[in-house]
C-alpha cells in the first residue's frame, strides 16, 4: 500500500486518482464526523457553500435534519449547531441527517469527491480506519489534511503520522511511505504522541479556538485516541454515512 499524505486539497494531483483517499481535519471536523455517526446520526451531508447546503436542508422535512457548521471556529448564525464534537450528543442526533460546512474540512472533503473509496479519520477512529485499510489492501491511499484556508496545519499532520504509524505497526511490509510530507508527519507523532493535547493546543488553529473561548472540552476530545470503531465513509458524492 503506498502512502501519501498532502498538507491541503490544493497540493493534491489534479490528473491521477488513487483508490482510496482518507481526509483529516483533527480540529475539528473529522471528530464531529466521527461522533456524530457514532453517536447514531443518519449520516453527514457536506457543502462547500451555504446557499447549496440551505437549498438542499429545504429538501427535508425540519424534525429530520440538522444543520451544523463554523465559520472561522465560530457557529453560523440561523444553524442548529457549532462544529464542536461535544455538541452531536445521541440526543440531538440521533436518526438525523446532518447538513454540514465548515471552513476548511467539509472544502478538503469536496476535492477528492470522486475517490472510489473515501473515509475520514481523526484521532478518535484512528485504528478503525487503518483496520479498514488494512483489510481492503488499496494500492495507493492519499491522506489528505484540510489546513487552513490553504495553508498548512501542524495538528492535522500529527494525525496523518498516527495513521501511518498505525498501519506500520500492523503490516510494515506492505506498507510504502512515499513522500516526505509523510515522513514528517510520523516525526510529529513520534514527538508528541504521548502529550496529543499539548500538539492540538500548540498549532495555530489550537491558539485560534483558545483566542474564541474555552474550548477545553473540545481539545480534550479531539486529542483522544483510538476511542471509536467508525468508519465514516462517503456512500455518494458529499455524503458520509458509518
Ligand atoms: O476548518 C474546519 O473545517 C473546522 O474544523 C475548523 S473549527 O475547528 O471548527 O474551527
Amino acid at each position: 500500500m503506498k502512502l501519501s499524505y498532502f498538507h491541503v486539497a490544493e497540493d493534491v494531483p489534479e490528473h491521477f486518482v488513487p483508490e482510496s483517499a482518507v481526509v483529516i481535519d483533527v480540529l475539528r471536523a473529522t471528530t464531529t464526523i466521527a461522533w456524530a455517526l457514532n453517536n447514531g446520526a443518519k449520516q453527514v451531508e457536506v457543502f462547500e457553500d451555504l446557499d447549496q447546503l440551505r437549498k438542499r436542508a429545504s429538501e427535508y422535512p425540519e424534525m429530520s435534519r440538522i444543520l451544523l457548521g463554523e465559520r472561522g471556529g465560530a457557529k453560523i448564525d440561523g444553524f442548529d449547531l457549532g462544529n464542536s464534537p461535544l455538541g452531536v450528543t445521541p440526543e440531538i442526533v440521533s436518526g438525523k441527517s446532518l447538513l454540514m460546512s465548515t471552513t476548511n474540512g467539509t472544502r478538503a472533503l469536496n476535492r477528492v469527491r470522486n475517490v472510489e473509496k473515501l473515509y475520514t479519520v481523526a484521532l478518535v477512529n484512528r485504528n478503525a480506519v487503518a483496520e479498514k485499510l488494512l483489510s481492503e489492501k488499496p494500492k495507493e491511499v492519499w491522506i489528505v489534511g484540510s489546513g487552513w484556508v490553504g495553508s498548512y496545519s501542524l495538528e492535522d499532520s500529527f494525525a496523518a503520522g498516527s495513521l501511518a504509524a498505525r498501519l506500520l505497526e500492523h503490516d510494515p511490509d506492505c506498507i510504502e511511505v512515499v513522500n516526505d510530507e509523510l515522513v514528517a508527519a510520523l516525526s510529529l507523532w513520534t514527538q508528541w504522541k504521548d502529550d496529543r493535547e499539548a500538539c492540538l493546543r500548540n498549532a495555530s488553529h489550537g491558539k485560534r479556538l483558545s483566542g474564541l473561548g474555552n474550548h477545553d472540552a473540545d481539545f480534550k476530545c479531539c486529542s483522544e485516541l483510538d476511542v471509536l470503531q467508525v468508519v465514516p465513509t462517503q456512500v455518494k458524492e458529499g455524503v458520509l454515512s458509518a
